[in-house]
């Protein structure tokens, strides 16, 4: 089963706008009517029920969405870039680029990975009664783009855990219609699997995990990282072997709580149901008495204690129906929300402090001046600073929005170097 992916998403970028002048007979030059570009297409997740896992997802695969389209003359905008989408399974979990928590539960649901780029202005929205033929247009900007991963949680309401061998792939094949492999050897199930109670008026979506032991969520057997599944269940069912071929059940029932805890998720907060398996294997009045010593040693800690049998079906009805029953007094865990940090961390993102206004000035060790700040370095993408004209309106904006006041303020004498992102010129304001 794939559970997790990594993919480089990259959203298209923005078309340019266009420098055009319009065209009339007996007219030399018109006015300017270039047309803006398109923006450029979004990377979208889509939720889709048909998807089982992130397989198809896997191989580090790139996705990238169409471009915008240029602007052209007569005052014809570029079209917008197509958006690429991806399908992926309900449960899929993932950061954007930009680092929002992505959560897709409902079938149809969508969320964007990486925004398509801007599409920039054509020359047309630069003119003013003093600039009547602006020779300059906007660029578009690139789209966001980074590598992202995505982490499938099964979507289950109650969690099957226990030690290898315990029965849980059997009592999930006979509560419902899901058909585990089962076998007398430990680790027989290797990925989970899900199955459906059906109920009057209710449904149970049950998983079956593989079984746990002692050190697993330091690595030992399988390991711990399918209860990452079970994180958004609303209870856990814990079977525990009454007659097992090694070992005692007390201690098989500690060593799996053991390991809820140490997976950190809060999973041994879960309300707990412990099934007494196997109970075929006994007589009647020691599995009476056992249930009754469990109920009585684990008190209120549980919601209740019974025995079941796989291969008799005894018990399985009580159980269908304590958990049907349970499940709508249970609130389900709000969607876990994505962790800062680990494996989710954006590792080139830099959050920058601004300052007033969004930027701020920065002398460099040669004398010359840099300008920071998100707003102030998209100006910069999207105009050539090597046409005049275009300088000529960035030096316009820098002093609108009072760049060039912090620039004084900070020692900037006029033909000083300013340097914006990457670009470098001089200012001769
Ligand atoms: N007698 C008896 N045997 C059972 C019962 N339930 C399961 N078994 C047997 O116990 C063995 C293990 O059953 P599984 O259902 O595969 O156990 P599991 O907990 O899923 O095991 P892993 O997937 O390895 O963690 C198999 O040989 C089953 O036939 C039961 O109620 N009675
Ligand atoms: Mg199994």
């Amino acid at each position: 089963m794939y559970d997790k992916a990594k993919i480089w998403v990259e959203g298209g970028a923005g078309g340019n706008g266009c420098i055009s002048f319009r065209r009339e007979a007996h007219v030399p030059r018109g006015g300017p009517d270039g047309g803006d570009g398109g923006h450029g297409g979004d990377v979208v997740l889509v939720c889709d029920a048909s998807r089982r896992d992130l397989g198809a997802l896997k191989g580090s695969k790139h996705f990238r969405a169409q471009r915008g389209s240029h602007g052209e003359g007569s005052n014809r905008q570029g079209g917008r870039g197509e958006d690429r989408e991806i399908p992926v399974p309900p449960g899929t979990q993932a950061a954007s680029v930009d680092g929002s928590a992505i959560d897709l539960v409902e079938p149809g649901q969508r969320a964007v990975v990486a925004h398509g780029g801007r599409g920039g202005h054509g020359n047309k929205r630069f003119a003013t009664s003093t600039r009547q033929a602006p020779r300059f247009a906007e660029n578009g900007t690139g789209g966001e783009s980074d590598w992202i991963e995505l982490q499938l949680k099964l979507l289950a309401d109650v969690g099957l855990v226990g030690l290898p061998n315990a029965g849980k792939s059997s009592l999930l094949s006979r509560l419902t219609r899901a058909t585990p492999k089962v076998a007398d050897y430990p680790f027989t199930t290797l990925s989970p699997a899900l199955g459906t109670i059906e109920g009057e008026d209710g449904q149970a979506i049950v998983a079956d995990i593989p079984g746990l032991i002692e050190g697993a969520a330091e690595g030992a057997g399988l390991g711990h990282e399918f209860l990452a599944h079970v994180e958004r269940c609303s209870m856990l069912v814990h079977l525990v072997d009454l007659a097992p071929i090694e070992g005692d059940p007390i201690t098989a029932y500690e060593t799996v709580r053991g390991e809820l805890s140490a997976h950190g998720a809060g999973l041994e907060q879960l309300p707990e149901l412990v099934v007494l398996s196997k109970r075929d294997l006994l007589p009647p009045a020691e599995v009476e008495a056992a249930v009754a010593e469990w109920s009585e040693r684990l008190g209120d800690s549980v919601i209740g204690v019974l025995a079941a049998s796989s291969a008799t079906g005894e018990g399985l009805e009580e159980l269908r129906t304590r958990i049907l029953a349970e499940l709508p007094n249970l609130q389900a865990p709000l969607p876990a929300a994505v962790e800062a940090g680990g494996e989710f961390e954006a590792e080139h993102r830099v959050y920058r402090p601004a300052g007033e206004g969004g930027y701020w000035v920065e002398r460099e060790d040669d004398g010359g001046f840099r300008v920071l700040g998100r707003g102030v370095e998209l100006l910069f993408e999207r105009h050539d600073v090597k046409n005049e004209e275009a300088l000529a309106y960035l030096e316009q904006r820098l002093t609108e929005i009072g760049v060039i006041a912090a620039l004084t303020k900070a020692g900037f004498e006029a033909g000083d170097d300013v340097r914006v992102g990457e670009h470098e010129f001089e200012l001769h304001i």
